[in-house]
This record gives structure tokens, C-alpha cells and sequence, in this order.
């Protein structure tokens, strides 16, 4: 069951500029189901404890500044190949090189700015749902 889920959350830049609803049709549309879905909002604490692999390079004191500065809306989604197949619906991390069509292409601002997270392995897919939803949550 675990290797058939990741986790997402789409950003406050596109959470704020009104695209949740299209993101989530996109993603919908891409054969994921939303196992887990809700609106929160990340201190700069929890943001930072959500990035911590990051906390050694140069743009994370923006970064935790940036994803505690709105809303943002958490889920963990199921399909086959669920981590590589939602890695390649959002694109690459700086939206000058994410593919035409994908979620970053259309909607992010900037290579911080971009739209949406998506996990980069299983293991993480798991600890990332777990740092938002309780198992009671996960249907
Ligand atoms: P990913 O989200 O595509 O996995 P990571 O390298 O894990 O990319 O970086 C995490 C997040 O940190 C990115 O999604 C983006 O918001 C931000 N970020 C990554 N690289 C940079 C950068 O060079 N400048 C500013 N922000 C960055
Ligand atoms: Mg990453």
C-alpha cells in the first residue's frame, strides 16, 4: 500500500492566486485519488522542520518564510508508481525547465514560488503524510 501513495501540497502562491481548484482537477484528471485533503497554514517553525534536508543551503530561511505566509492545502494521493508518476505531472522544480503542460509549467511564479511539493521517494511520501494527517484522517 505504501508505495502506491505520495504526498502533496500545493503551495501559497497558487493557493492565493485561486488555483487549487484547477491543480486539483489536474491531478484528479492524472488518475490520482485523494486519500487525505485540508486547508492549513505552516508556522515558520513547522516549515522549517518540514524542509530540514534543506537547511544548509542558501534559500531556506526564504523558503520557510515563503511556505508560512498562506494557507496551503495538504494531501496524500493514491496510484500506481504514485511518487515517479506525481513527479512528472508537476515538473521540474524551476518552471523555466518544467516540461509544457505540467502543473509547475502552468501555475508556478518562480523556482520558489512553485505552485506545488511533490515527494521525491516513498519513504519520504510516508513520513510526509504522517507530518499532516493522523492515520484516522487517511481513507
Ligand atoms: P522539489 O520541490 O522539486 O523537490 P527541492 O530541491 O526539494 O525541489 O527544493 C524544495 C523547494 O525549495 C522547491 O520546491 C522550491 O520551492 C525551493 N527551492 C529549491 N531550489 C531553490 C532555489 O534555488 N532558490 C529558491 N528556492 C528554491
Ligand atoms: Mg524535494
Amino acid at each position: 500500500m505504501a508505495e502506491k501513495r505520495t504526498f502533496t501540497m500545493i503551495k501559497p502562491d497558487a493557493v492565493n492566486a485561486g488555483n487549487t481548484g484547477a491543480i486539483t482537477k489536474m491531478i484528479e484528471e492524472a488518475g490520482f485519488k485523494i486519500i487525505a485533503m485540508k486547508k492549513t497554514q505552516l508556522t515558520k517553525q513547522r516549515a522549517g522542520q518540514f524542509y530540514e534536508v534543506h537547511k544548509d543551503r542558501p534559500f531556506y530561511n526564504d523558503l520557510t518564510s515563503y511556505m508560512s505566509s498562506g494557507p496551503i492545502i495538504p494531501m496524500i494521493l493514491e496510484k500506481d508508481d504514485a511518487v515517479a508518476d506525481f513527479r512528472k505531472l508537476i515538473g521540474a522544480t524551476n518552471p523555466k525547465e518544467a516540461a509544457e503542460g505540467t502543473i509547475r509549467a502552468l501555475f508556478a511564479e518562480s523556482i520558489e514560488a512553485n505552485a506545488i511539493h511533490g515527494s521525491d521517494s516513498d519513504e519520504n511520501a510516508e513520513i510526509e503524510g504522517n507530518f499532516f494527517f493522523s492515520e484516522t484522517e487517511q481513507f
